[in-house]
């Protein structure tokens, strides 16, 4: 007689905060038993592993629609695919509203998208048009129907926001319990120093970063936070790209401030030299807030250590590098401001982190999980997710700590033409991962069947509840 349907036999057990030898005991696509010795139906052998939390990925972009009536290339079933490559289980990824456009519809749209999904999922949905009626009817609506965190982008045309948009936003947000994230870079300072950049004739990948240097970011983190601190309203910084920045942040989170915010692999070993190789091919690494000097990632290891930075996401952007669609070179692009920004980087996020990290001694393990994880599941109100407790979900990466792999394109199994991590040698590989129980990649294989992910609608959670501190202890939220 078997107690179990699965049991994950003889691995290294990493939770957030240990790592312990024993088996995992799973029934109905949860994990039912952690415990020394355990009988199931089925044996996986774990022996020599690590057995980790599926990998919680709270920023990806997957088949986002645009303007234009076009998506990004890499749909909902290439992405989780390369998702489920890479060790990651779960995903948030975007609802974007067009200006002049209601959210209902658009969001119903990426639903019937993302049901091909093969990852568990949720939606960060995006405002760009801060009407009455999204401040009263939709944001109210979107909660209701589980989706609990928007997004702002304070630069880019024609997504950003103004500060008073901004405002409302976090108005809204308070009141109907939902969580504010934020890309932060000032709007009208990149605008000026493109023009500036491409008057001078200054047209290469590489004057993406001089159009934004730092400034540009730390400025409106200040100013997002300081927004955030005058509504009381818990924030997300998405993407922070260096110290600067990650000591604006520190500052907040000791006065007290309820702000979070990520980090991403590409500005850990990406760097603004890689945006200046010959001729377009800098166009692989542009993304926004772009990669900075050489060495500067150091400083964002620690503030990873401090815990200023206690999520790192892909930030998965689906743009190839040859496409109309993509980064649009061989449609002609011919200076930094028409190239697209983003890169792709689902599949490599953990073996990179995990390399450059775990490997490289800079983090240990159980951090890794926190970072990957943990942080992000209890941030984002999912679940179930990013934990190895009983009653969790079986979601799990068996991975290999001393398997060496070089980074290809070919590995990742996105829908992207390029990868800027090609020909980078990692330390560190996922050889299964098990959705609610499922072996859903094996050996760089997936099983998965597209359709077998599911929505995660996302109920109220006291951690971003605001903190009741207010200037003048007015809550100017209650009437506007
Ligand atoms: N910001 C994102 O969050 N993703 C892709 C590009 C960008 O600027
Ligand atoms: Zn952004
Ligand atoms: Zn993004």
């Amino acid at each position: 007689m078997t107690d179990y349907d699965v049991v994950i036999r003889g691995g290294t057990v990493v939770t957030a905060t240990d790592q312990f030898k024993a088996d995992i005991g799973i029934g109905d696509g949860r994990i039912q038993a952690v415990a020394e010795t355990l009988k199931g139906a089925r044996q996986i052998d774990a022996s020599g592993l690590l057995v980790m939390p599926g990998g919680v990925d709270t920023h990806c972009h997957i088949e986002q629609l645009r303007v234009d009536g076009t998506a990004d290339e890499d749909g909902f079933i290439t992405a989780s695919t390369s998702a489920l490559i890479g060790g990651t289980t779960t995903a948030i990824t975007f609802s974007a509203q067009f200006k002049g456009h209601p959210i209902g519809p658009s969001l119903a749209e990426y639903h019937r998208r993302a049901g091909s999904a093969m990852i568990d999922y949720s939606f960060h949905q995006i405002i760009t048009d801060v009407t009455d009626a999204v401040i009263h009817k939709e944001i109210p609506a979107l909660v209701a129907a589980g989706i609990r965190s928007l997004k702002v982008f304070m630069t880019y045309d024609p997504l950003h926001v103004d500060d008073r948009g901004l405002l409302r936003v976090l108005a809204a947000a308070r009141r109907a319990g939902a969580l504010v994230t934020l890309h932060c870079e000032n709007y009208e300072a990149i605008r000026w120093r493109t023009e500036a950049l491409l008057a001078a004739g200054h047209t290469a990948p590489k004057y993406h970063a001089w159009a934004r240097p730092e400034v540009v970011e730390r400025e409106a983190a200040y100013r997002a936070i300081a927004l955030a601190e005058l509504v009381d309203q818990p924030i997300q910084i998405f993407h922070v790209s260096c110290t600067e920045v990650a000591e604006e942040i520190a500052r907040a989170q000791a006065r007290g401030v309820k702000v979070w915010a990520e980090t991403c692999p590409q500005y850990l070993v990406l760097s603004a030299d890689d945006m200046d190789r010959p001729g377009f091919e800098g166009a692989k690494f542009m993304c926004s807030p772009a990669p900075r000097e050489k060495g500067a990632a150091e400083g964002l290891w620690a503030q990873i250590r401090r815990g200023t930075l206690d999520i790192v996401s892909s930030d998965h952007s689906g743009f190839s590098f040859g496409t109309a669609q993509g980064k649009g070179i061989a449609g002609g692009a011919n200076n930094f401001r028409d190239i697209a920004n983003g890169v792709p980087g689902v599949a490599a996020r953990l073996p990179l982190l995990f390399s450059e990290g775990v490997a490289r001694g800079r983090i240990d393990a159980s951090e890794f999980v926190r970072l990957t994880a943990y942080n992000p599941a209890r941030l984002f109100g999912l679940t179930g997710k990013g934990r190895i407790v009983p009653g969790a979900d079986a979601d799990l990466v068996l991975w290999d700590p001393s398997k060496k792999v070089t980074l290809t394109n070919t590995i990742m199994q996105h829908n992207i033409d390029y990868t800027p991590y090609e020909g980078m040698e990692v330390t560190g590989w996922p050889v299964m991962t098990l959705l609610r129980g499922q072996i859903a990649m094996r050996d760089d294989k997936v099983e998965a069947k597209p359709g077998s992910g599911r929505f995660i609608p996302r109920g109220p959670y006291d951690l971003i509840k605001p903190t009741g501190r207010l200037p003048n202890g007015f809550d100017a939220s209650a009437f506007a």
